[in-house]
């Protein structure tokens, strides 16, 4: 039995999380399945990925704390290893990647989510990092990528209290861009990745690159980044389209990828 899916509508691939006897918890086995589905995803095809949980309580309610319980050191860092390896393919993943957090996104499902390019989410969404409760640390980048987003005294108290917040809070510190009703969320999730789609491909790219590699550098380097990809635009046949779309005022310009 798989616990990832993935289909694909046009060109938008959408994968979900299906583990709903476990609220999606995130198990070795679902980490397997995820870095499968990414490493097979076809970058020809597929414009935007939207990632989601199955059903409608839980986007991912954590790493599994059944499977956690009984390890040891090495054992614990393994497990990390293996979340923190598909989270970052997830985060560097050339194409736009949206986490559609349709309910608890707790633990390891709000490090999942972070790890995406941007969130939208239900108006029964949860927020939190409840770690400590349990005797540890956020594993999967929490630490770090929660108080990159919404800043270091946010993220502290969020993690020390393991307070999980509500749609409302995390739309107002900036976790999610978008609170939708549930049953709107996968539509509306679905004419952002569409309107995204409909862009040069290369472009954004290009354009989620320079951002990722830019927030870890000073800004004379990152500039830097910025204008060898915006150079690398211009060897695009979409580029000329665009441009010439635009002079000469013809509408619906449709992009090739090339
Ligand atoms: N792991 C395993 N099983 C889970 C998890 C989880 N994270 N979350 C829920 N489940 C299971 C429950 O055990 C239950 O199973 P069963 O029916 O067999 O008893 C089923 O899902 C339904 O859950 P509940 O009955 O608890 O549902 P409620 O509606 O009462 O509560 C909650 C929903 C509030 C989401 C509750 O389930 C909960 O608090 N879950 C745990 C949330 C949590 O603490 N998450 C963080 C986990 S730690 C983590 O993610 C660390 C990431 C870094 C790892 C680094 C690797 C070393």
């Amino acid at each position: 039995m798989s616990v990832v899916s993935y289909r694909q509508e046009n060109f938008v691939g959408i994968v979900t999380i299906e583990r709903p006897e476990a609220l999606n918890a995130l198990n070795s086995e679902v980490l397997g399945e995820l870095n499968q589905i990414f490493a097979n995803i076809d970058l020809e095809t597929t414009r935007v990925v939207l990632l989601t949980g199955s059903g409608t309580k839980s986007f991912v309610a954590g790493a599994d704390i059944s499977e956690m319980m009984p390890l040891n050191r090495a054992q614990g860092a393994k497990f990390s290893n293996k979340g923190n390896e598909i989270f970052r393919k997830i985060e560097n993943f050339p194409i736009p990647v949206i986490a559609v957090v349709n309910g608890f996104a707790l633990g390891g499902g709000c490090e999942i989510a972070m790890s995406c390019d941007f969130r939208v989410c239900s108006e029964n969404a949860v927020f939190g990092q409840p770690e400590v409760g349990l005797g540890i640390t956020p594993g999967f980048g929490g630490t770090q990528r929660l108080a990159r987003l919404i800043g270091a005294g946010k993220a502290k108290e969020l993690i020390y209290t393991g307070n999980a917040i509500k749609a409302d809070e995390a739309l107002r510190v900036g976790l999610v861009n978008h609170i939708f009703p549930q049953e709107q969320l996968m539509e509306e999730a679905m004419k952002i990745a569409n309107k995204i789609a409909k862009n040069a491909p290369f472009a954004v790219r290009a354009s989620k690159k320079a951002i990722n590699e830019g927030l870890e550098l000073d800004i004379d380097r990152a500039i830097i980044v910025e204008e060898k990809l915006f150079g690398d635009c211009f060897t695009t046949e979409d580029q000329k389209t665009g441009m010439n779309a635009f002079l000469n005022k013809i509408k619906n310009v449709e992009f090739k990828n090339k």
